[in-house]
C-alpha cells in the first residue's frame, strides 16, 4: 500500500461494537475484569487491563505510525521529550552516546543536563561527516543518536554510512525524524534501528497537542522501551493519541504542500540584499544537497537564514504580520522564531556561535497558508531592516 493509504487505513479498522469508522477516544483509566486472575479474556479486546499499560486509541495510534516508518513496533508517549528520554533507557550507566553536536536544544539539555547524572557519556560531533562519528566510537559506545536535517540549521547526516559504522561497532543508531516526517524521510529504509519523532510537530500538524513516539523493528528493544513506557509512565493521552492520528490521515498532503512552499520560501530568501546566509537542504548551494536528495523524498518546510545581527532579527520577527512569532513547528500556520534565545537558549553562545546559531539567525516553519501570502509577509518584514 502507499504512504496515503496506510496513514488513513492502518490501525484503523472499524471499531468492533458499532463500526464506527473513526477510532474511539477510550477515555478510561481502568477495564473491568471477569474475575479475580481472569482479566485477559474480557469481550473481544483482550488484555486491557489498566490504562496506563493499555489503551485501545493509543494503541490504534501506535500502529499507524510504526506503519508509517515500515516499522513493526510503536510506543507514544507524553512529548517529543519523554520518547526520547524512554529511548535513553536502552542505554545503561558507565556507556556512551554519540550525538549529533546540533540538536533541538531541549535534546542537548537532557543529554548534558540531567543523563550525565546518571553516569551515561556523551560526545557531540558533527555527525554530516561520518569521519567524526568512527573516530568519536569508543569500547562502550552503545548508541549513535542522529538528527537529520537538524534543528535549526538543517545539517544533513548520511544515515546508511552512519548506521554501517555504528553497527560495526556494536552501537545502535537512532534517528530523530520529526523535521522530515516519514513522508519525506524513512530512516529505517537506510539502517537506522530506532525512529523517534516529536508528534507535536508535523504529525499532528495542528499546533494542539504535546507527543512524541519511538519506532523500531528489533524485539528485545521494543520490549524494553515499552517496559519503560509502563513503568515509568510518560504515555501519550487517549484524546492526544486521536488527534494525532487524525493528524497523520492528511500527512502526505500536508507535506507535499509544506516542500513546495518551503523551496519557494528559500528561494526568495536567497536572492534578498538583507539576507546574508539560508540553511535549506533543498537549496543547491547547501553542503549536503546531494545527499538530502537522495535520502529525502523533498526538503520539507523548515528554513532558516541569517540577517546579521540580533537588531536585524529583531525587527523580523516584531515586523510580520502574518507569520507568528512562537517556539514549535510543523503546524499548518506559518511559526517564526529565534534559536538563539528561545529553541537553542540551553546550548553556551560559544557552541550556539559554532553551530552558526548567532543572534541574527531567524527560523521559519513554513505553513500551509498561500505561499504568495508567506513570502509578501516575510518581504515586508525584512524591508524595515
Ligand atoms: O516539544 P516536544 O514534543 O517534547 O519535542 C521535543 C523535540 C524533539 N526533537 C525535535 C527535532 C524538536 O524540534 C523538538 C521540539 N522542538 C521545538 C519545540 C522547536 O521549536 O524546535
Amino acid at each position: 500500500m502507499g504512504f496515503a493509504t496506510t496513514a488513513i487505513h492502518s490501525g484503523q479498522e472499524p471499531e468492533a461494537t458499532t463500526g464506527a469508522v473513526t477510532v474511539p477516544i477510550y477515555q478510561t483509566s481502568t477495564y473491568a475484569q471477569e474475575g479475580l486472575g481472569k482479566h485477559k479474556g474480557y469481550g473481544k479486546h483482550k488484555g486491557y487491563e489498566y490504562a496506563r499499560t493499555q489503551n485501545p486509541t493509543r494503541a490504534a495510534l501506535e500502529k499507524n505510525l510504526a506503519a508509517l516508518e515500515g516499522a513493526k513496533y510503536g510506543f507514544a508517549f507524553a512529548s517529543g521529550m519523554a520518547a526520547i528520554d524512554a529511548t535513553l533507557r536502552l542505554v545503561k550507566a558507565g556507556e556512551h552516546v554519540v550525538v549529533s553536536d546540533n540538536t533541538y536544544g531541549g535534546t542537548f539539555r537532557l543529554f548534558s543536563r540531567v543523563l550525565t547524572n546518571y553516569n551515561l557519556e556523551f560526545d557531540f560531533v558533527d555527525t554530516s561527516n561520518v569521519l567524526n562519528v568512527e573516530a568519536a566510537i569508543k569500547p562502550n559506545t552503545r548508541m549513535v543518536f542522529l538528527e537529520t536535517p537538524t534543528n535549526p540549521v538543517m545539517i544533513v547526516t548520511d544515515l546508511r554510512a552512519v548506521s554501517e559504522v555504528a553497527h560495526r561497532a556494536g552501537a545502535r543508531v537512532v534517528c530523530d525524524n520529526t523535521f522530515m516526517s516519514p513522508y519525506l524521510q524513512r530512516p529505517l529504509e537506510f539502517g537506522v534501528d530506532i525512529v523517534v519523532h516529536s508528534t507535536t510537530k508535523y504529525l499532528n500538524g495542528h499546533s494542539d497537542g504535546i507527543g512524541g513516539v519511538v519506532v523500531l523493528n528489533n524485539e528485545e528493544d521494543a520490549a524494553w522501551i515499552g517496559f519503560i513506557q509502563n513503568s515509568a509512565g510518560a504515555i501519550l493521552s487517549p484524546f492526544d493519541s486521536w488527534l494525532v492520528m487524525r493528524g497523520t490521515k492528511t500527512l502526505a498532503l500536508r507535506m507535499e504542500q509544506h516542500d513546495k512552499s518551503g523551496r519557494a520560501v528559500a528561494a526568495f530568501l536567497e536572492e534578498h540584499p538583507r539576507v546574508k546566509k539560508v540553511y535549506y537542504p533543498g537549496s543547491a548551494a547547501h553542503p549536503q544537497h546531494a545527499l538530502a536528495s537522495r535520502q529525502q523524498r523533498g526538503f520539507g518546510g523548515m528554513v532558516a537564514f541569517d540577517v546579521g545581527s540580533l537588531a536585524a532579527a529583531r525587527t523580523v520577527l516584531e515586523s510580520v504580520r502574518l507569520c507568528t512569532l512562537a517556539e514549535s513547528l510543523g503546524g499548518v500556520e506559518t511559526l517564526i522564531s529565534h534559536p538563539a534565545t528561545m529553541t537553542h537558549a540551553s546550548v553556551d553562545r560559544h557552541k550556539r556561535e559554532q553551530l552558526g546559531i548567532t543572534d541574527g539567525l531567524v527560523r521559519i516553519s513554513v505553513g500551509l497558508e498561500d505561499t504568495e501570502d508567506i513570502i509578501g509577509d516575510i518581504d515586508q518584514a525584512l524591508s524595515r531592516i
